[in-house]
């Protein structure tokens, strides 16, 4: 077997492996086909590599080492995190390594005064926000895969997640990164400053670059302050626009909503099965929304609810976390991927507000049109514009048609194709639907300044060479 290049060149996998392993240990160079099978499948099975190399440095000088002697030998590199991905963007070419970041660790350092967080890129969400609790403070960013989801893999994606209309997006807390670009040079842009105004924005153009322009080894990042008292309503809606039009009312009422999930009638079913019949409307209104609102009281909740007949048809309130119902909305990427009898076709888009009712509708109809033995559930975090559309039971050759239908509409609405998840590979021949052409050279040319033998993540965000 040989590692090749996206140039055609070919590099003895002997030679690579005893250079890899001089550099990590012949422990943390994986070659065994079933160990690396975790590595080299994605989350919802619909991306597969067939790396044979998967490298585990400890630290970011090995990282630096391990770039450096790809660099050198041509070999492609794909770093990748929790592996929570859901657009294969840490699912490596054929012939490259699979750069492991779960061995850079470390205890998270926070400055309580400064409200910041400093940690390796391998440190998971979840143990970072334990260690912000520690100090009264909490992580910005947080999303139902935050025990797997590490610090690097959000950078690289600017994940988004369930505090994004509060807090904002991942690039919003990044202060500081570190990381290593393609030829092994480490760049540390490492000021725990909110105003910093020297010259471009480097963690900024990292975040989201999806391990196209480095490899993330650590981050700084901002903290928020603790959870406020809050109460979770989960109600039943006939129409997207009831959803939006409560959330402002409970804003109009003096509360701050913290979060707004919308979900369908088929995907409450999915997660809470028969217990569906005890939740608001028996679980048969078209919609659900989960809102999380602090600044009142449970009586302030029931008093708005009272006054929302016109838009709400039953609801429940839960005093926070109200895990119980928050279960129903983070039990649904579980559950559509045990119940499809073919991997989900899997789409993250976001429209204007304004157009998120006729929008999901006619999502549901193209969907139907396009394939009628499909099933499509749709949910997300809709006061930011942002729908899952998840399409179950999918025959394979219409993956393509209905990721195409979704798409063309979105766009059609000025909306995005992709809201939080990235293009990865999933999108790759949409991405003229989701920026104009000299946009997309522009890209390019950052990409080739930093990385000009195109070494990293080849064939992720562009088509490789
Ligand atoms: C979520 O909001 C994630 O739970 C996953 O972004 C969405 O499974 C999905 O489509
Ligand atoms: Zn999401």
């Amino acid at each position: 077997m040989t590692t090749r290049d996206g140039h055609g060149r070919a590099a003895g996998h002997e030679d690579v492996v005893r250079a890899l392993s001089a550099v990590v240990g012949t422990a943390n160079v994986l070659t065994d086909p079933a160990t690396v099978t975790g590595y080299t499948t994605d989350w919802t099975g619909r991306y597969r590599s067939d790396v044979a190399v998967v490298v585990r440095p400890a630290g970011t000088d090995e990282v630096a080492q391990v770039l450096r002697l790809c660099h050198a030998a041509d070999v492609p590199v794909t770093a990748q995190g929790g592996n929570t991905g859901l657009v294969g963007g840490g699912i490596p070419a054929p012939g490259a390594v699979l750069l492991s970041t779960r061995r850079l660790l470390g205890a998270p350092i926070v400055d309580a005064v400064g409200q910041t967080i400093e940690a390796a890129a391998g440190v998971t969400v979840a143990e970072a926000d334990r260690a912000a609790r520690e100090h009264g403070l909490r992580m910005g960013v947080d999303l139902a895969s935050r025990e797997s989801a590490t610090l690097g893999g959000i950078v690289a994606t600017n994940a988004g997640g369930i505090r994004m209309i509060r807090h904002g997006n991942t690039r919003r807390q990044l202060l500081g990164v570190e990381a290593v670009v393609a030829d092994g040079r480490v760049l540390r842009r490492w000021q725990p400053l909110v105003k910093d105004n020297v010259g471009y924005d480097l963690p900024g153009l990292l975040c989201g670059s999806e391990g196209t322009l480095a490899v993330v080894t650590a981050v700084l990042m901002r903290l928020v302050g603790p959870a406020p008292p809050a109460q979770v309503v989960l109600a039943a809606v006939d129409r997207v626009d009831a959803a939006v039009e409560f959330c402002r009312r409970a804003a109009r009422h003096g509360l701050t909503v913290e979060a707004a999930e919308l979900m369908t009638a088929a995907g409450v079913g999915l997660v809470a099965g028969r217990t569906a019949s005890a939740l608001p409307a028996g679980g048969k209104a078209p919609f659900s929304i989960l809102v999380e609102v602090s600044g009142g009281t449970t009586d302030d909740v029931v008093e708005i609810l009272g006054a929302a007949d016109d838009l709400v048809v039953d609801a429940v309130v839960d005093e926070a976390p109200g895990r119980r119902l928050w279960q129903i909305r983070e039990g649904h990427t579980e559950a559509i991927a045990r119940s499809s009898a073919t991997p989900v076709v899997k789409l993250d888009v976001a429209v204007p507000l304004g157009t998120m009712g006729p929008v999901v509708d006619a999502i549901t109809a193209g969907i139907a049109e396009c394939a009628p033995g499909a099933r499509c559930v749709q949910f997300g975090h809709f006061l930011d514009g942002n729908i899952h559309v998840n399409v179950l039971d999918v025959p394979p050759d219409l993956a393509g048609p209905v990721t195409e239908t979704v798409f063309t509409l979105v766009a059609r609405y000025r909306g995005s194709i992709s809201a939080e998840h990235g293009i990865g590979r999933a999108k790759l021949p949409w991405l003229s639907l989701g920026r104009e052409p000299v946009d997309i050279e522009v890209m390019r040319s950052i990409k080739h300044a930093l990385d000009p033998r195109g070494i990293l993540n080849p064939g992720v965000l562009f088509p490789a060479p």
